[in-house]
């Protein structure tokens, strides 16, 4: 077939569909894109010949940032569980650097993403061309290579001869869960416009099969040999078990042996809040009963997590001084961390290799009685009454309560995805989607326009703080034009309440951590609040906005905002200061050995203290 290669690579990905459990679906649904000189007539043409001759099945929706789209698509491949994922055309220089973050953020969170950034010229004919950063030791060195360490395939495609192996390898990548984030096909502009006699072959239907990898018996039994001679164990359930779709083996094992269930930010929804063994969020920003019951644990269960400092409390969280790991999961690499007894399965069949190797085994663990109280503190941070602005505690609770049980809640970065951890109460396995592997600010409102994409049927919250909402807004037009509904709840607190806490708690007084006229005197950012409007900023995008004072306005916005049916910004402003529940946790932000301030010395020898806690778990 003589198409360019670009055509190509739009034929190609129409034609690719990925399997599990006997459900079909295109591996790569659609292209977000942004053009440039560098991808509007190959790429850009390849797409309007798919759609004007309906020759492949390849939906374009135009993005206004490139960074946000792949954030877009991240989302997308997250709500999906992975199966689906979209891919994002760019522009050369800096249309594609601007899809760094994006990259990062899918690798971190094993996402998979195909980017298609546009490259420099093959033949070099007019080297070097508008956005060129020219490299005098090498001429095949281009700003894309910057895509090599945040991508788990990388390939360029300097001759069309190259395209179907780079494209195998691409697919193959994506749809391994082992191994999937940031894929990068590189397409030099000239390359994407030349064409060449590619094999019928490669443009036929392809289904991709995703494995459930089943644990080797031996790994099992031992695994199992150490719950059973466990008397305090508990269970850290990660994204894993969501994208493996494993909640009910998850139940059946807890209910079985009793064993407490603790999640992690992207765990969290593997099981319902009020399901009997959950206990909260564990780590840095966990639940005071999951936090003492991983204290005690003797043997941790970590299903589908890769053990982030938040989770491990930066290694503070697991104190008994013998305590062992039994880690399920797909990827090899976590499965062997905190020097564990791995069972490198996917977590439905690695759980249900357990509960068979355990059957008649029950821990007898006690923990009702705590979530019970720590609900009722949960209860009372929704309903602090907190004044004259509210909490952002009571902020989460009401848009708990106005949640259904399938409507999605969207967050990154901020104070946010703490008190979230925290406070949430997930009903739904795919309720939570709290982006903290990159916690990347900007990702809410264009991870929502993914999610929304992947599931139309749910209500979509994107909870946004007024730092993430300045960094990255603009596809709140996308969404508008695209004719997607979002709720973004835009949380004004003027400045970052997050990092001013932490600034504080280490010494270095909120320096630089708020949105304020910067004092001629002193010099600091404490003068004024700015006069500045985030409702009429997001007005004048295209949305519906509501703006609200209390949080009874707040009920009764979040009420209208579920009815309307185009996307709706719901603004209130809450104090940045306002009280959390205590995680009784820790993390490890080092703080300065020496200093002239006061504020900092004090700072360091808590931090010195803390830092005694921290295990090697070896
Ligand atoms: C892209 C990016 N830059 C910087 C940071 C570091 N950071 C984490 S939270 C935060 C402030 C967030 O402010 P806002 O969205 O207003 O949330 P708040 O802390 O007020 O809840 C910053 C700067 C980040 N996570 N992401
Ligand atoms: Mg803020």
């Amino acid at each position: 077939m003589r198409l360019t290669v670009a055509q190509a690579v739009v034929t190609f990905l129409a034609n690719q569909w990925t399997e599990r459990d006997g459900v079909e679906q295109r591996t790569v649904a659609g292209c977000f894109g942004i053009f440039g000189h560098g991808n509007v007539a190959g790429v850009g043409q390849a797409l309007l010949q798919a759609q004007r001759t309906g020759s492949a099945d390849m939906p374009y929706h135009l993005a206004r940032n490139e960074q946000a789209m792949v954030h877009a698509a991240a989302g997308y491949a997250k709500m999906k569980n992975r199966l689906s994922t979209m891919a994002c055309t760019a522009s050369i220089g800096p249309g594609s650097t601007n899809m760094l973050t994006g990259a990062a953020l899918a690798t971190a969170n094993r996402l998979p993403v195909l980017l298609l950034p546009s490259d420099i010229f093959a033949t070099r004919v007019a080297s070097p061309v508008l956005q060129e950063l020219e490299d005098p030791r090498s001429y095949d060195v281009s700003v894309n290579d910057a895509f090599r360490p945040l991508s788990k395939f990388f390939d360029r495609i300097w001759r069309p001869e190259q395209l179907p192996s780079a494209l195998l390898a691409a697919m193959r990548v994506l749809t391994d869960p082992a191994e999937t984030g940031a894929v990068t096909l590189c397409l030099p502009q000239d390359v994407q416009a030349e064409a060449y006699d590619f094999p019928d072959a490669l443009f036929g239907k392809r289904v991709w099969h995703v494995a459930r990898p089943v644990a080797e018996p031996a790994f099992v039994q031992r695994a199992a040999e150490v719950i059973r001679g466990a008397e305090r164990p508990l269970i850290v359930a990660g994204g894993g078990v969501i994208y493996a779709e494993a909640s009910a083996e998850l139940d059946a094992f807890a209910r079985a042996t009793g064993i407490p269930v603790a999640d992690t930010q992207a765990g969290k929804g593997a099981l319902a809040w009020d399901h009997p063994n959950s206990v909260g969020g564990v780590g840095s920003t966990g639940t005071p009963v999951a936090n003492r019951l991983a204290r005690e644990a003797d043997v941790i269960i970590g299903v589908g997590t890769r053990y982030s400092d938040f989770t491990t409390a930066s290694r503070t969280a697991f104190q008994d001084p013998g305590v062992r790991f039994v880690n399920v999961n797909v990827a090899a690499f976590d499965a062997a961390k905190q020097a564990a007894f791995p069972v490198v399965a996917d977590a439905r069949s690695g759980l249900t290799a357990l509960a068979s190797a355990l059957a008649g085994h029950r821990a007898e663990v006690d923990f009702a009685e705590e979530v019970a109280a720590w609900q009722r503190t949960v209860d009372e941070a929704y309903h602090l009454g907190h004044g004259p602005l509210p909490a952002q505690s009571e902020v989460i609770g009401a848009v708990n309560d106005a949640c259904g049980e399938r409507d999605v809640v969207v967050q990154a970065a901020g104070s946010m995805p703490g008190d979230l951890q925290l406070l949430w109460r997930a009903r739904d396995p795919k309720q939570y989607q709290v982006e903290y592997g990159y916690s990347c600010m900007g990702y809410e409102i264009a991870g929502a326009l993914g999610i929304k994409m992947a599931d139309p049927t749910r209500e979509v919250y994107a909870l946004v703080g007024d730092g993430s909402y300045l960094m990255m807004a603009q596809e709140i037009v996308t969404a508008v034009s695209e004719g997607i509904k979002l709720i973004v709840v835009l949380v004004q607190n003027h400045g970052f309440a997050s990092i001013g806490a932490l600034s504080e708690q280490l010494g270095s007084q909120r320096f630089g951590t708020s949105y304020r006229y910067r004092d001629q005197t002193h010099g600091d950012y404490d003068g004024g609040v700015l006069p500045i409007d985030l409702a009429a900023n997001a007005e004048s995008l295209g949305a519906t906005v509501i703006r609200c004072r209390t949080v009874a306005d707040l009920t009764q916005g979040l009420k209208q905002a579920r009815a309307a049916d185009k996307l709706t910004v719901v603004h209130i402003e809450t104090d940045p200061l306002s009280p959390v529940p205590s995680s009784q946790s820790w993390w490890d932000v080092p703080v300065s050995e020496v200093s002239t301030l006061d504020s900092t010395v004090a700072a360091r020898s808590v931090y010195e203290r803390a830092k005694r806690g921290q295990r090697d778990y070896l």
